[in-house]
């Protein structure tokens, strides 16, 4: 598919008033997207889980205008109050998504969110708050045009939360997500998030994540500026042939249910996307001390107990620890003993893999 198909002709329809709410989870990528072209087409292909637990609900009410206004008629609450400083960044996702969507000027939107993680945990929310309001905007287009059907309602979701916030377009389904070109992908696309088609062994079902929060301040770097570092970036091209790589690996990974090949890629991925990010111009660390602190004290419980715990890093502090799930029960012991102690006030969020966003 291309860009053309995801334009309308006229819609049948005449619609004046409306509610619809989705509940998108967030998703945390194993192959790492780091870096982008222009109109949000990633440098590199990549791959996540969905996850179950941490996610945005967002509802949008709708109204027909009048006349269609000259800008966009929305209002933005979050967890129940006014949140104009989250405006800008809607209205340049609805500039964005407007070929895609005309009817956005003819109506005047409520957009209410709320996520169920903690306020400014540090865990990225564009990926869940994307996707849902993209969701959201998709039922609003339906009922303009009751001829779309699921396949193609999905795709277009996906479509449009890359648009808000790359990631975004891996959390409308699950549970393992492909985005991007990638030679042995079947349907891989650039243009949206896909379901990873190939075979899944039993181990990799309903995978853990406990999500560390190590640094639950304000991120150093937007995601957007390091995308944007890894334009000069001295060794951008061969990371991208070594997400590629990765990627290949990762599916006979996941067909022959190799544990060991799996924890060796995904930790690869969080330092090798940590190290361009040391190594762009400006640089950065965004590992905090406890990050360091986990990461050695789960290679030391990996080592002493051979169970199959590793961690994956977002462009950020907090420490995702990942594991399957019938080894869950001594895991989590390991993580209440000896990792809470490194995370700010000792939280941590108990997560899984999912299956991708609802409608409520
Ligand atoms: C990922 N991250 O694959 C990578 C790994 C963070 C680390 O995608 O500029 O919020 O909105 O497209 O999706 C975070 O970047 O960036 C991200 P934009 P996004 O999940």
């Amino acid at each position: 598919m291309t860009e053309a198909d995801f334009v309308p002709s006229r819609y049948p329809n005449d619609v004046d008033s409306g509610k619809t709410s989705w509940k998108s989870p967030s998703n945390i990528a194993l192959v790492k997207y780091w870096g982008k072209r222009e109109h949000q087409i990633p440098a590199n292909p990549s791959i996540s889980f969905t996850l179950d637990v941490c996610a945005t609900t967002t509802s949008v009410s709708y109204t027909k205008l009048g006349e269609g206004a000259s800008d966009f008629s929305f209002d933005f609450r979050f967890g129940g109050r006014p949140k104009d400083e989250f405006k800008p960044k809607i209205r340049t996702f609805f500039a964005r998504v407007e070929k895609y969507l005309p009817f956005l000027r003819q109506y005047h939107l409520l957009i209410e969110s709320s996520n169920s993680f903690p306020h400014s945990s540090g865990i990225a929310s564009s990926a869940s708050s994307m996707s849902a309001l993209a969701l959201c905007l998709m039922d609003l287009e339906k009922q303009l045009d009751p001829s779309i059907d699921d396949g193609f309602f999905i795709k277009k979701a996906s479509f449009l939360a890359r648009l808000g916030s790359g990631s975004a377009c891996r959390s409308v389904q699950g549970p393992i997500v492909e985005w991007g070109d990638h030679d042995e992908m079947a349907h891989s696309s650039n243009l949206y998030g896909v379901p990873f088609s190939g075979e899944v062994h039993s181990v990799f079902k309903n995978y853990q994540d406990t999500v560390l929060l190590v640094d639950k301040g304000e991120k150093q770097v937007s995601s957007t500026v390091g995308h944007g570092l890894m334009k000069d970036h001295p060794f951008a091209l061969r990371r991208f042939e070594q997400a590629h790589h990765n990627l290949g690996r990762l599916k006979s990974i996941f067909a022959e249910g190799d544990l060991d090949g799996f924890m060796a890629v995904v930790e690869s991925e969080a330092l090798t996307l940590h190290a361009m990010m040391m190594t762009s111009m400006p640089y950065f660390i965004l590992m905090r001390p406890n990050t360091l602190e986990i990461v050695n004290r789960i290679w030391d419980f990996r080592r002493a107990t051979g169970l199959n715990v590793c961690f994956t890093l977002d462009a950020g502090a907090n420490v995702h620890v990942l594991y399957p799930e019938h080894e869950k029960a001594q895991i989590e012991r390991f993580i209440k003993d000896e990792l809470a102690v490194f995370c700010q006030n000792g939280q941590y969020i108990q997560d899984s893999v999912g299956l991708g966003a609802q409608r409520l």
